[in-house]
């Protein structure tokens, strides 16, 4: 399939997604939209992808929807923003949110509005130290969307949730480390190289238990203790099935590194 507005590849396990509109910021049109549902359908159906990388090219990583394909004119009729969240964002979000194997996301440079919430939902957030965060929507009259008012209190706490969603101030990448809302800030130069080392690490782990540490951790956030131990057991009984589980074993016994299948 070929791509316009992304680029989109899966080799050696890995699956990269680039958003490649630079000049607009990798803003979000309808197009791009459809081109990266179609790129996450790939994955979700291609056995060999093991990790998704998504990134972005040119300076920005995303800034949000792209103001100047929105149906918004002034003096027309007001327009129903939340065609594009159901038909667009929300499964976007929802996608990444349940791939089953690890997603990994590089910011490189701003990430504002839906494109902040967008790397929020992946699992493993790396950003150049360049890059910064901006809950961008409160300046135009909207709220945080595609997952925001989902993510910010549960990964920074309410006080600077509404700090960030209310007043739209720039997050730099070394403070969102700081705060925990991403996993860690790097070197510019050194961006691509770590997504890459993590990338090729996850692609050579037990892919299943990964997709089965990443479910229960989601739940845990609105189960109960009990809800959350029964669960613990019904996920471990599963995993305890697989063929990478007695693979580990196996290796582990032997004193020889796994070979993993992702199964
Ligand atoms: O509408 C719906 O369907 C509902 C869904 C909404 C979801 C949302 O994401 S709402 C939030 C939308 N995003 C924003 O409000 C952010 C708008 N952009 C900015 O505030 C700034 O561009 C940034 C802070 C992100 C970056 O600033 P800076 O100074 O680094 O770059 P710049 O000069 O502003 O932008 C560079 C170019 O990208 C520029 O184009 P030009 O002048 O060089 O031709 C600018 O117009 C373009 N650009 C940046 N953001 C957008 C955009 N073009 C279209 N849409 C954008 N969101």
């Amino acid at each position: 399939m070929h791509y316009q507005h992304i680029l989109f590849s899966i080799d050696a396990g890995i699956a990269q997604l680039s958003l490649n509109r630079p000049a607009q910021l990798n803003s979000f049109t309808g197009p791009m939209h459809e081109e990266v549902q179609q790129a996450l359908g790939q994955v979700r159906q291609d056995d060999s992808a093991r990790v998704l990388l998504l990134r972005a090219e040119g300076r920005g990583f995303c800034a949000g929807q792209d103001l100047a394909d929105s149906s918004v004119v002034p003096g027309a009729e007001a327009p129903d923003l939340g065609l594009a969240i159901e038909r667009y964002y929300n499964p976007l979000v929802r996608s990444l949110r349940d791939l089953p194997i690890p997603v990994i996301c590089a910011v490189n440079g701003v990430a504002a509005g839906a494109g902040a919430n967008i790397a929020l939902a992946c699992d493993l957030v790396l950003a150049a130290r360049s890059a910064n965060f901006i809950q961008a929507f409160c300046k135009i009259g909207l709220i945080p969307d595609s997952g925001g008012t989902y993510a910010l209190p549960r990964l920074v706490g309410m006080a600077r949730a509404k700090a960030l969603a209310l007043l739209g101030e720039r997050l730099s990448a070394e403070q969102a480390e700081q705060w925990g809302l991403i996993y860690r800030c790097v070197e510019d130069n050194e961006l691509h190289d770590q997504a890459m080392l993590l990338a090729r690490h996850l692609a050579n782990q037990p892919t299943y238990g990964l997709g089965l540490i990443k479910r229960s951790l989601h739940a845990s956030l609105d189960n109960s203790f009990e809800e959350q131990l029964s669960l613990e057991l019904d996920l471990q009984r599963q995993a305890g099935r697989s063929e990478d589980y007695r693979e580990g074993i196996s290796a582990f016994m032997a004193k020889r590194s796994a070979q993993f299948k992702g199964r």
